[in-house]
């Protein structure tokens, strides 16, 4: 298995442009479900288990948990200032940086609970989106200019991207 196998365990995200209604509630409903199928991963890891990183030289488990709901804050603000402001620029944050400070050695419960209620807030936000909406646009210091639609699958991916990573770690020590 190569490294990149290891750290793009789902492949790199690959946009769809104009999806359809059906494929925007595929991705409400992935990102929805996405925290419980993280719980249901790491809940009966070991503290010895979490402090496992996922690839060598990569993150520990419980440094992408806790990452996962930094991220989910960040795309959260992103999404609605998108939704309220005229060209806003997202923020950025050295997510290596936060990885490293001290609140990433908490217990992960505290951040699976961030997880569990951001997202169920966030699908109710969606859920009351007309299709228009999705079509407004934020600047990305990253990406450059970005669509609520793009937003929305990168979030989605974004999940399921370091989920898999803790899976495949799983899997690979038949824990
Ligand atoms: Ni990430």
């Amino acid at each position: 298995m190569t490294m990149d196998n290891l750290r793009y365990p789902i492949g790199p995200f690959e946009e769809i442009c104009e999806p359809t209604d059906e494929q925007r509630n595929q991705w409400m409903m992935g990102m929805t479900e996405m925290p419980s199928m993280l719980r249901q991963a790491v809940e009966i890891l070991s503290d010895e288990q979490l402090s496992t990183p996922y690839r060598p030289g990569g993150w520990t488990i419980r440094q992408v948990v806790h990452h996962l709901a930094d991220n989910d804050m960040n795309a959260y603000i992103r999404f609605k200032r998108a939704l309220t402001e005229e060209e806003s620029t997202a923020s950025t944050y050295r997510q290596n940086m936060w990885a490293e400070l001290h609140d990433y050695e908490a217990p992960i419960e505290t951040s699976l609970v961030i997880l569990e209620a951001l997202r169920s807030r966030f699908a109710i936000l969606l859920h009351g989106m007309q299709p228009y909406e999705f079509l407004r646009t934020f600047t990305s210091p990253t990406h450059g200019l970005m669509t609520l639609d793009t937003a929305l699958q990168r979030f989605d991916w974004h999940g399921r991207h370091h989920l898999a990573q803790i899976t495949s770690l799983k899997k690979r020590m038949g824990w």
